[in-house]
């Protein structure tokens, strides 16, 4: 075994990438990202047991952030910056750890490791370390359900929202991954507690981007192109994205969102912008064939990466934040948050404009803000039995096939249902023209995947109005497309907020461990898909 990673959906056989990933990393970079996740660990612990006030440590607040996130799927497959960061991090920790008085340490706490050893020690380190399986597989939510968190607090802080206690939980639960005197049962609270964390984590990010670039409101996007050169921008990170729009004002240079850039048109804060163009393809694992076609350069703000095989298309790949590809220029903010991009600008402009590869438009926007401003329209149709049911879709898309699933799932679906979808699993189903429902589209788009926070919301109202005492009792099905660790935060979110009943695919977790998921299926009612038919009958049932 040269590796062993169960961290996404596509994980090899549905157990464990054991030689190189699925995804393209490299043992490598599989190795040093759980040496990165032990450091944290280790830096929880004496934040924890030294009884550190996460107010006076903010830098090392940030890069602990920084450090979960450049572990996720398809964010940073760079090994050069993943040592770099084990090292940052070895040095803040000693830091601390000179400065406080928290007793007998972990290995975590206190392990030397120069670059030429991080691999051998990152060999001892990572998920298989823990024997029994069912701890292995809590400590495992856990951590992956605060690589989400903290993806989402980190572009919360990148547009200046911060919340200490958020802080504090991350390394209070990571600091639990150590502790062997913790029972399943103990565990098993931690991951719940962790979803309420991923809900303020949502909360948060939701309220730095509706005030800084407003509510998200019905929106047609252009799905076709222009004749200037571009750059298309993908990742999730609006900060980027309004930089980058500043910088190429005025300089005959377009910019197009990819996959979970695309909710970036819905904010009225980038419609001043007469060169933010559209959207241009389709969900992440598409890039392969349509970078090629896009001919520009590209920017990638945070995952889905995918390590292009084409050299020409990695020449034209940038990379910032927490993302990371070796052979691409990574751009770095100075230490007021701000990036030069005049190396991606002055590329454009040498490159053609991208050639169309679809036309025509996409409708989206519909956060809570918008879906409550419809309130008393939806609400009559659900009266009305116009509406007979919502489905939520939210979550990821992927390559594998049986993801087609999703597809005939939503062109199945009875005229009388809606979709509520975010993530970029909606790209499975948001050019089928479902049509309408006495004006409310039967897809309705609440931005990312951090957007789901959008879809509790309107759910939590929506029980409000209809004056019921459980979530769920509203007419309302789960149906979630799962595959990275932001995936994981927003199921936890969901299940803290008391959701049952969640069908999550296209295949469960490998990192459930059978008696794992015996409690998800007995105390959340957690089930896998089915046959659509079959399903949609379960459903409507
Ligand atoms: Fe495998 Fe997914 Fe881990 Fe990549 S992120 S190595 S595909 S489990
Ligand atoms: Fe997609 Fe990677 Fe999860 Fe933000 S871009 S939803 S998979």
């Amino acid at each position: 075994m040269n590796m062993f990673c169960y961290q996404c959906q596509e994980t090899a056989k549905g157990t464990g990438c054991t030689v190189q990933g699925v995804c393209g990393k490299s043992a490598t970079v599989s190795n040093l990202q759980d040496l990165l996740v032990y450091t944290l660990k280790g830096i929880s612990e004496i934040v924890v047991k030294g009884n550190v006030d996460v107010k006076s440590i903010g830098r090392l607040n940030h890069e602990v952030l920084n450090s979960l996130f450049m572990t996720i799927t398809n964010a940073n497959f760079d090994d050069g910056a993943i040592k770099a960061q084990i090292a940052k991090m070895i040095g803040l920790r000693n830091e601390l750890r000179n400065k406080v008085k928290a007793g007998n340490l972990h290995d975590a706490a206190v392990f030397e490791a120069e670059p030429e050893d991080m691999l051998n020690k990152a060999m001892l380190v990572g998920v298989l370390a823990t024997e029994n399986e069912d701890i292995r597989s809590l400590r495992s939510i856990i951590t992956y359900g605060l690589k989400g968190m903290a993806a989402y607090t980190q572009h919360a802080l990148n547009l200046g929202k911060e919340d200490s206690e958020i802080y504090d939980f991350i390394y209070k639960a990571l600091a639990a991954t150590l502790d062997d005197t913790l029972s399943a049962d103990d565990l098993v609270a931690l991951v719940l507690k962790t979803g309420e964390y991923g809900v303020k984590a949502m909360a948060l990010l939701d309220e730095a981007n509706t005030s800084k670039y407003g509510n998200p409101e019905i929106t047609e996007v252009n799905i076709g192109v222009r004749n200037n050169p571009a750059i298309l921008i993908s990742g999730h990170d609006l900060s980027d994205l309004e930089q980058l729009l500043e910088q190429t004002k005025g300089t005959g240079v377009d910019v197009y969102t990819h996959s979970e850039m695309l909710p970036a048109h819905y904010y009225p804060a980038f419609k001043k912008y007469d060169h933010f163009v559209g959207n241009y393809g389709n969900a992440w694992w598409k890039q392969t064939t349509e970078f090629e076609t896009f001919r520009g350069p590209i920017l990638f703000t945070t995952n889905c990466i995918v390590p292009p095989k084409n050299e020409e298309v990695r020449r034209r790949i940038f990379t910032t934040g927490s993302a990371g590809l070796p052979g691409c220029r990574h751009i770095e903010a100075d230490e007021k948050g701000r990036k030069d991009f005049s190396e991606i600008i002055e590329l454009a402009k040498t490159l053609p404009a991208p050639q169309e590869i679809e036309n025509g438009s996409i409708v989206g926007g519909f956060a809570h803000n918008q879906v409550l401003a419809l309130a008393d329209k939806v609400v009559e149709a659900v009266k009305s039995g116009a509406i007979r049911k919502f489905f939520v879709m939210a979550g990821c898309d992927g390559r594998m096939k049986s993801r087609e699933y999703y597809t005939e799932f939503a062109k199945a679906l009875p005229k009388d249902t809606v979709i509520l979808t975010a993530g970029c699993a909606k790209y499975r189903y948001n050019k089928l023209n479902l049509g309408d429902i006495g004006g409310i589209p039967r897809v309705l788009d609440a931005g990312q995947c951090n957007d789901s926070y959008s879809l509790a919301v309107i759910a939590l109202k929506l029980k409000e109005v209809f004056g019921l005492e459980d979530i769920n009792k509203l007419p309302i099905a789960f149906n979630i497309a799962w595959y990275e660790q932001k995936a994981v935060i927003v199921l936890l979110a969901l299940l803290y907020l008391g959701v049952k009943n969640i069908h999550l695919g296209p295949t469960l977790p490998g990192f459930l461990s059978p008696n794992v998921a015996k409690v998800l299926v007995d105390r959340f009612g957690i089930a896998g898909i089915g046959s659509v038919d079959e399903d949609i009958n379960l459903f409507l049932a």
